[in-house]
This record gives C-alpha cells, structure tokens and sequence, in this order.
C-alpha cells in the first residue's frame, strides 16, 4: 500500500471484529497470578471498561484482570499467550480513538493498580512512576521535589503515565517541552512473549543499541505493556500568565501564534478556539461569555518562566494583526478559568452525543487554509452535521470535531482524513491510530514503513496477542 491507496470506505463501521473465543481454563489461571478479587468477571463491574470516554466506541469485557506488580503483568501475559487469548491494556480509559476497550471481548489488563511514584531524584530532575500513576499524580510529585513535568492535557486526573506513553500524548505545553516521547527516558515493560525489558538507569546520555522506549512510545499497547516509566523533569516557570485574545477571524488566529513562537520566547501554549465552540462550552458548562462581545476566533496563550512574562506577552500581542479585545490572568485561578473555556470543549461537545474525532496537524503554510476548509469539506459528505475546530495551533493541530452523525458513518472520516493527507498533514497529531483510523493508515505512511511496522509487532508480539485490533499492521 502507498501513500493515499486506500480504497472506498464504505458507510460502515470501519473496522469489523471477530468476537475473541476465550479458553475457560484462563479465569482460574489469572485467579491464581492475582487473586481473585482482581479477576473481575461481573458484567455490571465490567461494562465501564468496555466502553470508551466519548461513548462512540463500546464492546464486551468477559474478563478484567488487574495486576500489581509488574511480574503479575508479565505472567498475566504468559497465562493469555498460552491459551491464545488477545488482551487490551486500559490505563485511565480516556483515549479517544477506540484503542483502550475490548471491542472484540478481548481481556482487559488494568494498570491502574501500578500506581506508586517511586523515589523522585531532586539531582537528576527525574522520577520513575509506575504505569497507573495519573498525570496529575506525576505533575503533583514533580512540583513537590520542586520541579515541574512537561506535559499537561485536560484528562489529567484520569489518564495514566503509561497510557500517556502507550498514546504519545502530546497535550498543551508541547510547543514548549514536546510531547510525552521528549520526556521518557526509560520504560519497563511487558512484550508480548512475556519477557521483560526494563532500561529505568535515567542515563541522559546512553546510546547503547535501539531505543526501545522510544519505541514504546506511540505503540498504543501493541508492543508492550507499559509497567513503569523513567521521566526527565523541567525547571518550575512558576511566573505565568494567560491571555485569550478575541480574533477578527481563524486566519489571524493561526497567524498570531506562528507569531508568537518567534517573538515570545516564554509562550508555553497557543491554542485555538472559534466563536461556536466557546459559545457551546459557555452554554453547557454555564459560563458567562469570556470577552464583552463574541469573537469568531479565540486565540489562547500561555507565557510563563520563573520572571513575570506579562510585559514580554504584551508587547508580543500589541504587534498581532487582528485582535479585537483581551482578557489577562496573572493569578492561578483566573488564568485557570480562562482554559476552561478551552479544555471544557470535550466535555460539551460530549453532551451533544458521541462525536467523530478527527485529531489532525498540518504543515505551517497551509494551516490557516485547511482550518476554513475543514467545515466544506465535513459539509459535502454530510450536510446537516455540526463542525467543531479547536486545539493546540502552535503545533498545527487541529481537533476536528463533528456531532450530528451516527457513530458508525464514516464518511466524515474519510474525506477529512483525505483532505488532511492531501495537504501533506497527519491524520492523528496525538491520539493515535487506534482502532478508529485503522484503514486509513496507509494514506500517510508507504508500503515499506507498515512492513517495518510489520516485523517489529511479529518480533516483539509474535503471536499477536498484545491489542490485535488497533494498528494491525501485521
Ligand atoms: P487509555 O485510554 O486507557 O488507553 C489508550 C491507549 O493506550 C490504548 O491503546 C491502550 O491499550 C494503551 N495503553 C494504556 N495503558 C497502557 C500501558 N500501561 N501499556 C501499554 N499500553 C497501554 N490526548 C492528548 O494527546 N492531548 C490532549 O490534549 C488530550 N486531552 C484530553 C482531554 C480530555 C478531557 C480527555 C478525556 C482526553 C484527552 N486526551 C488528550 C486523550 C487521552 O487522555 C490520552 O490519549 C492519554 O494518553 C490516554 O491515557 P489513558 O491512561 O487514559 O489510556
Ligand atoms: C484536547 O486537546 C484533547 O482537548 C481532546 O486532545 C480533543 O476532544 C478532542 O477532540
Ligand atoms: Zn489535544
């Protein structure tokens, strides 16, 4: 396959699944490798897992196993690769592109249990967590040992350390930082023969052979489980402050943060909204309207360091093309009530009903373009269905959302994903391939990368057994 060759995608649900066959001899197995109070085989207990945060991806969960200790992750593997049975990895169960939920019955291996932050090194500015720590529980003890973690997103209080690296989630501050792979340094964990690789040294400076952490990262739980990961910390910005600028349009939007990245040596995030989605999160999350008057597009930006940024951020801004009106926080909760209006989008655009999430990224010179074309292109394959753009526009990426279409159409996500690849964008910026972009892989990597693609899942997962369904490049 090449670049663009895939074919028609019917209006269907882009992936069908066998149902997985599970060997009733493998419940007493993992009985005996956890306990029992952690083989979970109650469907009333179970359903939660088996159904995806935005509600458009459901299956069946016969099993959950929960392991805590990374051996029982490794025999937890062993015990399924026996009798064939697939497994999904579940972190926090916040991914958005179907990969996280047994959509075949497959067995559900939680990490949540793994949820201890080992010793902060407040030398090295590093930290080792287990994979069920929360972003938020790594970001909490980065800030204890007086250092900060690079990455933020909106999920944080559910998502885990290792779902992060399983996804490569990128987030706000990547413009900053990078995203999750900038930040691992090592990881331990589970393939799919059930050995164990773990590399947790936190060497800055090791290049002695592959870097299977960096490997690791974007695997989408294919390759490995993820059972504990070696961070590097950044240095505390403790100044900041939060401007969100009413736009005279989408262009100027995108304009000004390509801006800033050059003249704004603090920025830290830029972000984008338009006029219908900030009118949406008002509405639903019962906000009143951010500025005096309503703005077709909302630029978002961050600016911090350890001195005040705020006179640096508004000169910067001053010499912008198209700003109507600004509102400035300097102090946590004020600047922290501005990014509701961006990072509460999910949520309201959630009650609508399951959307299709289009997470894509252009390159810079056509990004303003792509962000006016996205609604004509979503409208010639469906009329009557809501658009909703926003994201991190300091990196090019743009979270098309579109409400108003049966889950399992996906004629919507054809022609963006088309479009996108037109455009010489990617149609997954950071969430990832999962399930939900599958047959569409092929449009932005050729036939020689899905073989390697193909000979790495065989070496490290030779039986297929690790999430079989999301990639599937073998
Ligand atoms: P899950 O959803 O449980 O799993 C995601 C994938 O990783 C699945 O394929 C799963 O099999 C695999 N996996 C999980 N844990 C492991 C493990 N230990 N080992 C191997 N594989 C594993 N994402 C961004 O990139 N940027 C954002 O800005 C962002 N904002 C968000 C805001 C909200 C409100 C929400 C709900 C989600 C957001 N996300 C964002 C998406 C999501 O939070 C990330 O993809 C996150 O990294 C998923 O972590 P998780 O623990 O929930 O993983
Ligand atoms: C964000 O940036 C997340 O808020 C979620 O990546 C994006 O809801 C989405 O489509
Ligand atoms: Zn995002």
């Amino acid at each position: 396959m090449v670049p663009g060759s895939v074919g028609a995608v019917p209006a269907e649900p882009a992936v069908r699944l066998d149902p997985v066959r599970l060997d009733p001899a493998l419940v007493p197995a993992l009985v005996e490798v956890v306990g029992q109070p952690n083989v979970v085989t109650d469907p009333e207990v179970t359903a939660s897992y088996a159904v995806d945060w935005t509600g458009r991806y459901r299956g069946t969960a016969p099993i959950v196993v929960r392991p805590g200790s990374t051996d029982e992750v490794a025999e937890v593997v062993r015990r399924c690769r026996d009798v064939g049975a697939a497994l999904v990895p579940q972190g926090g169960n916040t991914g958005m592109v179907g990969g996280g939920v047994p959509l075949a019955g497959e067995v559900v291996v939680s990490l949540r249990r793994l949820d201890a932050v080992d010793a902060v090194d407040g030398r090295a500015g590093q930290l080792t967590a287990r994979a069920g720590v929360t972003l938020a529980g790594v970001q909490q003890a980065a800030a204890a040992a007086g250092w900060a973690y690079g990455v933020d997103l909106g999920g944080r209080d559910s998502a885990t350390i290792g779902g992060n690296v399983a996804t490569n989630a990128g987030g706000l501050r990547v413009l900053r930082y990078g995203d999750t792979r900038a930040q691992v340094l090592g990881v331990e964990a589970v393939l799919g023969t059930g050995a164990v690789v773990s590399h947790l040294g936190g060497l800055i400076k090791d290049n002695t052979g592959y870097p299977l952490h960096a490997l690791l990262c974007g695997s989408e739980g294919t390759l490995g489980v993820v059972t504990a990961v070696r961070l590097r910390l950044v240095p505390p910005a403790p100044a900041r402050v939060v401007a969100l600028l009413g736009m005279r349009g989408p262009g100027d939007a995108v304009a000004g943060a390509q801006q800033l990245r050059r003249t704004l040596p603090a920025l830290s995030a830029a972000e984008l909204m338009l006029g219908s989605g900030v009118s949406l999160v008002s509405r639903v999350l019962g906000l009143p309207q951010p500025l005096a008057e309503p703005h077709g597009a909302y630029l978002l930006v961050e600016a911090s360091g350890a001195t005040d940024p705020t006179g640096a951020l508004s000169e910067a801004v001053a010499s912008l093309e198209g700003v109507r009106d600004a509102a400035v926080a300097t102090e946590p909760a004020p600047a922290a009530a501005l990014f509701r209006y961006r990072e509460g989008h999910t949520e309201a655009i959630n009650s609508i009903g399951p959307p299709h999430k289009l997470d894509v990224s252009f390159p810079p010179d056509v990004l303003a373009e792509m962000v006016d074309r996205m609604p004509q292109v979503v409208a010639a394959v469906a009329p009557g269905a809501d658009v909703w753009l926003f994201g991190h526009v300091g990196d090019g990426n743009v979270h098309v959302n579109v409400t108003g279409v049966d889950p399992d159409d996906n004629r919507v996500d054809d022609a963006v994903f088309r479009a996108v690849a037109a455009a010489g964008g990617s149609i997954s910026a950071e969430h990832g391939i999962g399930t939900a972009k599958r047959p569409w892989l092929g449009l932005g990597r050729s036939e020689a990368e899905l073989a390697a693609f193909a000979a790495i899942k065989r070496a490290l997962d030779p039986d297929g057994i690790l999430n079989p369904n999301v990639l599937a490049v073998a």
